[in-house]
């Protein structure tokens, strides 16, 4: 389809649909990016990126692609691709409003022959059992006979130096044939990598789902390690580095004080949900969330139980919360442990400061500030800018006790300064 397709709509700019954007606009074709977000459009025709992202920001000073909320467009496009988010909501339901609306509001405009993908985390029947029926209501079109529709899962992982959309491989389902090699011929003009066909829409749908479902239950498998084996006397980090040295059927991940974020920590409750519906329990899966949304806590139990030794009532006492991002050194803090943490701090008496140099706005606006009048601190997020503080600094603020939710310090290096340190399982 290379250069044959002369114009694509993408909906929802955020970090999966820009570098999409971008990238087809760097393979030649006119590109169209649709979103809500009145800033990111304008920052995105301002050639700014709307995202702390040194690779989009260069690619968008050399980019055509015109942003835009209005769909009318849709009508000149070959192909539409949706990328617009999957939440949850509080109780952890499957939020699919922004699926639905991109759907409604690009269907008045559908036209036959156009391929439709959709590239949003979804459990297996949301293609078949929600976008299509939606699609076709508004449009009269019918999907495989008058427009395609195909899924291919999202793999993107912000801020991979080297995994990009341009080279990650991916997965193509669709409802038929000929949307499936129209959508083969797509990706395959863009993306130097293996573009592997599906059996079927939900067999796609379900490659994303699952592989997250798989980091998640791999890191509730060493969070229960972990707290297994802090009463054992033994570091589960060491342990991990040993069974990795096993040059197969091993893939280390490690323990920390939760997991957060808007894919392993929201996916498994999309496929919990929707197999609930059809009379099967995902026993396991629900059994891993519960050990990960269960680490938060473990790790204030942790913290409450040495200021107990240490004689200092928690009621009170300050504790400085360092991290408010989901994971190292980005400024998304979706579904952050450190919230739960904060918020667990709170109910039992303590007095909480935080700080997080990539969410400034919600945070202290210094380290030095956060740690005013603080007896302990629990590092919630492993940001490079705080495995370099050493045990002086924290002694000369005050510190007694430090909770790493990361294990990201020197645990060595602080056990010999006189502090008080404790990883999570290490
Ligand atoms: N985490 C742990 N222990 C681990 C790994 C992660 O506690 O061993 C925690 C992190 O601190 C974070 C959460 O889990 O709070 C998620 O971390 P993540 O590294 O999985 O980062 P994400 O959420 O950005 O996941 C993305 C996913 N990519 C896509 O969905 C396309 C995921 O599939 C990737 O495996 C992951 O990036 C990756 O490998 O970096």
């Amino acid at each position: 389809m290379k250069n044959t397709v002369k114009s694509i709509n993408i909906i929802g700019l955020g970090y999966v649909g820009l570098p999409l954007a971008l990238l087809a606009d760097k393979r030649g074709f006119k590109v169209v990016g649709i979103d809500v977000n009145d800033d990111r459009i304008a920052k995105i025709n301002a050639k700014k990126s709307p995202f702390a992202d040194d690779r989009l920001t260069n690619e968008l000073l050399t980019s055509n692609i015109l942003a835009t909320k209005n769909f009318e467009s849709i009508k000149e496009a070959e192909v539409i691709v949706i990328c617009v988010p999957t939440p949850v909501y509080e109780n952890y339901r499957p939020n699919l409003e922004p699926i639905i609306d991109a759907c409604k509001s690009i269907s008045p405009f559908l036209k036959s022959g156009q391929l439709v993908i959709l590239e949003s985390t979804v459990n297996p029947g949301v293609c078949e059992e929600v976008a299509i029926p939606i699609l076709e209501k508004n449009s009269g079109l019918k999907a495989g006979k008058d427009f395609y529709l195909a899924h291919c899962p999202e793999r993107i992982n912000p801020g991979d130096p080297k995994w990009t959309v341009a080279n990650i491989p991916r997965v193509v389902g669709s409802l038929e044939e000929s949307g499936l090699r129209s959508a083969l011929e797509f990706y395959r003009s863009i993306i130097d990598a293996e573009i592997k066909p599906m059996g079927s829409l939900k067999e796609a749908e379900a490659v994303k789902i699952i592989e997250n479902c798989f980091r998640d239950i791999n890191i509730a498998f060493v969070n229960e390690l972990a707290m297994s084996f802090s009463r054992l006397g033994i570091d589960v980090t060491h342990v991990i580095e040993g069974a990795a040295t096993k040059p197969f059927a091993f893939m280390p991940h490690f323990p920390g004080c939760g997991v957060g974020g808007h894919c392993i920590s929201v996916d498994p409750y999309y496929l919990i949900d929707y197999a609930k519906q059809n009379g099967f329990n995902h026993r396991f899966l629900s059994l891993a969330r519960e050990i990960n949304n269960g680490m938060p806590r473990f790790t204030v139990d942790i913290l409450i139980e040495h200021l107990n030794r240490k004689g200092i009532a928690p009621l009170g006492t300050r504790v400085a919360v360092l991290g408010l991002a989901y994971k190292a050194n980005v400024n998304d803090d979706r579904e952050s442990p450190a919230y739960s943490i904060i918020k667990d701090l709170k109910s039992r008496g303590l007095e909480v400061s935080s700080y997080d140099p990539y969410l400034i706005n919600d945070s202290a606006a210094s380290l030095k500030e956060a740690l005013q009048g603080a007896q302990a601190v629990v590092i919630a997020t492993a940001h490079d800018e705080f495995k370099s503080i050493t045990p002086k600094f924290f002694k000369d603020n005050g510190i007694e006790i430090i909770i790493d939710g990361r294990n990201c310090l020197n645990k060595e290096e602080y056990l010999s300064s006189g502090l008080v340190y404790q990883g999570i399982g290490k």
